[in-house]
């Protein structure tokens, strides 16, 4: 899952993608470079980051939608965001995918959006919200909190109507967790994926990437790669990336050394 960030502020790409011919171009390129779904969002999560409005989160997204209705898909688009109205819009271009940081909890109406058009639906953990989350978080057990939450909150997806075989879990690397939340979390990926569902997992860059290494955001690949063979080595099944020529050289040696394909 290639990333797209169309937002002035996102932690590793904020800025670069804010005119939609850029947008758009950035899409054929994820395409190019191999990845299986682009990830197209408009508001940053990262942490300490302030809620954008959704007539904001609109203005961002919309021409980059109606590019995408004009002249094709360049490859299946996921959109991140958390509120209906935006994923409708995403969804009327032809997206396949809502990626849903709140896993439900932000907007009553996006579940329901989502069950409706048969859409798929990533459902991710996040404690608290991006402007306090890494606030001193606390857990007893992360692992199985985590499994405990992503299971109540497909069971609430369920309930709204969307199809199981459509839902993907997400443990949310960096969201309201420190380093050993986050290593824990890795290492347990498995009790994740006893769920039943599809694990999504997104390291790339990420701060616990930076903390390992003592590399800035945007020297983060080789740790970044580390740890998506290493997520994908326990379970992961789509992995959320930056870098998408290298992740996807990357999974493809790595699954050809394993035996996959
Ligand atoms: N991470 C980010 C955003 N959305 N969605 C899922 N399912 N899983 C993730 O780990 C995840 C996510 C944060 O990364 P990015 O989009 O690059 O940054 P920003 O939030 O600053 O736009």
């Amino acid at each position: 899952m290639g990333v797209l960030n169309v937002t002035p502020d996102s932690f590793s790409d904020g800025g670069r993608f804010l005119d939609p011919e850029s947008a758009y171009a950035r899409m054929r390129e994820i395409a190019r470079q191999g990845a299986a779904i682009c990830d197209v969002g408009a508001e940053s999560t990262r942490p300490g980051a302030v809620p954008v409005p959704l007539e904001e989160e609109l203005r961002r997204l919309a021409p980059v939608f109606s590019l995408v209705r004009e002249r094709g898909l360049p490859l299946p688009l996921s959109v991140d965001t958390s509120k209906a109205p935006v994923a409708a819009v995403a969804l009327e271009a032809g997206a396949v995918l809502v990626n849903d940081v709140t896993a439900g909890r932000g907007d009553p109406a996006l579940l329901p959006l989502v069950a409706e058009r048969g859409a798929a639906l990533c459902l991710m953990h996040m404690r608290g919200d991006p402007r306090t989350m890494q606030d001193d978080p606390r857990y007893g057990d992360v692992v199985a909190e985590v499994r405990d939450f992503l299971a109540a909150r497909l069971e609430e997806a369920l309930a709204a109507g969307v199809r199981e075989e459509r839902v993907l879990l997400d443990p949310g690397i960096g969201f309201g967790k420190t380093l050993e939340h986050n290593l824990a979390l890795l290492a347990g990926l498995p009790a994740l994926a006893a769920l039943g569902r599809p694990l999504v997992v997104g390291v790339s860059r990420k701060g616990m990437i930076g903390a390992l290494t003592g590399r800035a955001t945007g020297d983060r690949l080789a740790g970044s790669l580390a740890a998506a063979l290493a997520a994908v080595a326990r379970g992961a099944a789509v992995v959320r990336a930056h870098d998408v020529r290298e992740t996807v050289d990357a999974l493809a040696v790595w699954s050809a050394v394993q035996g996959g394909t």
